[in-house]
């Protein structure tokens, strides 16, 4: 096959999205057969995980949708055309904006790990029906870092692992969930370098840990013990970063007094580490000439998560690790998805909203209740919150309880199983797609991929289908496209002028400038659901005018818009559409006095309540801590259900440690019973001499069913069967997925 067979497109398992180039073979052209990193890529630049090249099993999927489908009275689906489905759905929604107000509608999802465009084009539809509230999985991970984040740095940080002389990975695994560009080349960068020093905190012997200088082997669920010992070696010592802090930060004095009252030797050993190399561990970050970190899930799904949150970036400002190279960074991105602390609370349980999300393990809640202001209705777009969610028994009785369900999504998902209404979505290789996961630095990397195959007939794009939506809703009219379309008659410049104008200068249709440009603008068709980007590219060079420009954009802001615009679309293997200097860094601090404020004290106080409560007695009923959800080799969430996508673990075993394994008399490959307050499962073992004693792991992703020759069978254990909704965080409600009590019995 010649070069030129191979086509550009991008990964969709994780945020990386590193770009590819794909070769199409099969009986019908439709196969991704032979799959490679795309050296063209711009951020990823050739990279590519054994992941990638299972994608044909996501793209020809036997579960996939086909037709929109509407649920019978005895709970089978029917299929109904286009025409009906959007009138129904339309008219349902709007039943029940006008009998209970828009609030009650409820919005989760807009995108996975490789596909964000829908959440832009929902936006219109949203709009039209007066929703209001809420939510992704990033209200199940990352609020309480940006809450924490948002109000200390009025912004939230990313880190140049690449050139960082020491790494930090707080509860993440960067060789299997990557993250960062290049994941596995840059661990083995740093491990083999004498001068570069690679710490990670994690309970399991991981691989990242396997390649560490230092692991530190914390007991589950004490990350918060260790940040306290390690923050008070670093005030006790005088290690702090003082020439930065004078300059950039305030109330230190406040947070150093707390810090420095800390009994180091008591909170290294309840985190189950020998102080001696907490201590050591504290002096060689704080030595750093350049410190990256990375708090992740290990973390954010634990206990006293938004503390941990809290104390990580204590310990990056004290270290002086922002704005130089090698340490942490202030991104310019395209659409900011990290959003920030506010006063708006949830309507029924008062929950704190952050970034505009409502936390998903409150959303159940606010829906079986018979409080007048509760959700009654939702539409789920590129999710799967039946599978995703804390306490999935708990979340389908939500859902059935609902006036009406709408999914988005390409398969049958188990969200999908609960719905009135499913409308099949073309995959993210049957049209442009693109993520606005793009936080490199100082160069920053957007790829708009176009369509690898043309849509099969029934599915469609979101884009379309929320531009029928909207229509069909009244919202978008052809009084107001017409003059958009004559515009573009007339050239880009004269449509720009139009757009800016007629759209985002009138409130009544700036919500719906997605669909505007998705209806009107004209672009090559295997690209057309990037028409949002004309808007993003505009909004880019208005408010990142030199960054713009020294990716190459200039001239007046028109100017530099349209060349970013058209940039995205020819360059298939993705654009630097900025490029930042190191020296802006500090300027990017966006609190008010645009200082670094240090003390947050509703979390000190959370603090000094922590540090004098005891660990308790451990309930014999449930021995064990669960982390239900790893990542492994071959999981990828819900993306790929086929379950013979997994070269290994094809079973989705759950691990536990060889004298555990000895104690119940089990060995790799035995069946166990496993029982939380929620439910109680079979699984397969694996003995691991990765893991601590007391301490199992379940992979994420499994449980799912998927379609046999004969019938349908279910592979591994869906983890929030396991998972309590009310196990959460006190401050942002994210749920302790990784730190579930349980019990391990063998099988009988
Ligand atoms: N292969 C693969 N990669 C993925 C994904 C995938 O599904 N599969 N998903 C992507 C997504 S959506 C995300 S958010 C990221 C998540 O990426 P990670 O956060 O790295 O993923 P996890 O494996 O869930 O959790 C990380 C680690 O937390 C550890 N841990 C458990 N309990 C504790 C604790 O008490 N303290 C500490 N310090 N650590 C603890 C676990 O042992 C585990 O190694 O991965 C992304 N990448
Ligand atoms: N217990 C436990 N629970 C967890 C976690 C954990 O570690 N432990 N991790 C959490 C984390 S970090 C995350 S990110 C979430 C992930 O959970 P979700 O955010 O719910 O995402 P997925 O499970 O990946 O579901 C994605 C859905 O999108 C569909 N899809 C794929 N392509 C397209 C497309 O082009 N268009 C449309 N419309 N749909 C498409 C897929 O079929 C699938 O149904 O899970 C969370 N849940
Ligand atoms: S799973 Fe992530 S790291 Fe692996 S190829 Fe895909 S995008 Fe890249
Ligand atoms: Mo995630």
């Amino acid at each position: 096959m010649a070069e030129a067979d191979w086509k550009p497109t991008a990964c969709i398992l994780c945020e990386c999205n590193c770009g590819l180039e794909v070769k199409l073979g099969g009986d019908d052209g439709r196969r991704l057969v032979k799959l490679r990193g795309d050296k063209a890529h711009p951020s990823s630049r050739g990279y590519a995980c054994e992941k990638a090249h299972r994608l044909d099993h996501y793209q020809n999927g036997r579960d996939r949708l086909t037709k929109p489908l509407r649920r019978k009275s005895d709970g089978t689906f029917e299929e109904i055309d286009w025409d009906t489905a959007i009138r129904e759905v339309a008219e349902r929604l709007a039943a029940v904006r006008d009998a209970h107000g828009g609030e009650s509608i409820f919005y989760y999802g807009g995108g996975g790990q490789g596909n964000h465009l829908p959440g832009a084009y929902s936006a219109g539809t949203r709009r039209a029906l007066g929703s209001r509230h809420r939510s992704s999985a990033l209200a199940q991970e990352k609020t309480g870092e940006f809450w924490v984040s948002d109000r200390m740095l009025g912004s939230a940080t990313r880190a140049d692992f690449e050139h960082c002389d020491v790494a930090l990975f707080l509860g993440k695994n960067p060789w299997h969930s990557h993250s960062i560009p290049r994941a596995r080349v840059t661990l083995k960068e740093i491990a083999k370098d004498p001068a570069r020093t690679l710490i990670v905190v994690d309970p399991r012997r991981t691989e990242t840990a396997e390649l560490a200088d230092i692991h530190l082997q914390v007991r589950p669920g004490t990350d918060v013990f260790l940040l306290a010992a390690i923050l008070g070696v670093i005030v006790t010592e005088d290690l702090i970063a003082k020439e930065f802090l004078a300059t950039y930060a305030v109330e230190l004095e406040t947070v150093r007094e707390v810090l420095g009252a800390i009994d180091v030797d008591a909170c290294a050993v309840r985190a189950g580490l020998d102080p001696a190399l907490v201590r050591k561990t504290a002096r060689v970050l704080a030595a750093a000439k350049a410190l990256s970190s990375f708090e992740d899930l290990g973390v954010q799904m634990n206990r006293s998560s938004t503390l941990v949150s809290y104390l990580h970036r204590l310990l990056i400002f004290l270290t002086g690790s922002l704005g130089k190279k090698g340490s942490h960074y202030i991104p310019s991105p395209l659409v900011n998805i990290a959003g920030g602390a506010s006063s708006r609370v949830s309507p029924v349980v008062g929950a704190r909203i952050v970034g505009g999300l409502v936390p998903c393990n409150v959303i159940a809640e606010e829906i079986l209740t018979d409080h007048p202001k509760r959700y009654r209705a939702m539409i789920v777009e590129a999710a799967n919150p039946a599978h995703s969610l804390a306490d999935s028994k708990g979340f389908r009785e939500a859902l059935r309880s609902l006036d009406t369900v709408v999914v988005i999504d390409v398969a049958m998902s188990e969200t999908a199983q609960l719905a009135h209404y499913v409308l099949p979505a073309s995959t993210q290789f049957e049209k442009a797609e693109a993520t606005f996961f793009n936080f490199d630095f100082p160069e920053n990397v957007f790829h708009l991929r176009p369509r690898l195959l043309e849509p099969p007939p029934g599915p469609l794009p979101e884009a379309e289908i929320h531009a029928r939506l909207a229509e069909a809703l009244g919202a978008v009219v052809e009084e107001d496209l017409a003059p958009l379309r004559t515009a573009m008659a007339n050239g880009p410049a004269a449509y720009a002028q139009e757009f800016m104008a007629r759209i985002l200068g009138n409130p009544r249709l700036a919500p719906h400038a997605p669909t505007f440009l998705y209806r009107t603008l004209e672009i090559p068709a295997d690209q057309k659901e990037g028409a949002v980007l004309l808007g993003l590219a505009l909004k880019m060079a208005m408010e990142h005018p030199a960054s713009v420009a020294r990716a190459g954009f200039a001239g007046s802001t028109f100017e530099a818009a349209f060349a970013l615009f058209s940039a995205m679309l020819e360059r298939t293997s993705g654009v630097v559409f900025s490029v930042d200097e190191w020296s802006d860094v500090l300027g990017r601090i966006a609190t008010p006095d645009k200082k670094i404020h240090l003390a947050l004290p509703d979390l000190l106080t959370e603090l000094a309540n922590v540090l004098k409560s005891d660990a308790g007695p451990v309930d014999p009923a449930f021995p064990f801590v669960l982390s239900a959800g790893e990542r492994r080799s071959f999981t990828a969430n819900t993306i790929i259900r086929d379950p013979s996508w997994r070269k290994t673990d094809g079973e989705g075993a759950l691990r536990l440690c060889t004298d555990d394994a000895a104690a119940l008399g089990v060995v790799s490959g035995d069946t166990v019973r496993l029982t939380t307050k929620r439910d109680s499962v079979l699984v397969v073992v694996e003995v691991s001499d990765t893991m601590q004693r007391g301490h199992v792991s379940l992979p994420n992703g499994l449980g799912l069913r998927y379609p046999t020759e004969g019938g349908e069978r279910t592979t591994g254990v869906a983890p929030n069967e396991l998972t309590s909704a009310t196990d959460r965080d006190p401050f942002v409600g994210t749920p302790w997925h990784k730190h579930v009590a349980a019990r391990v019995e063998r099988a009988t």
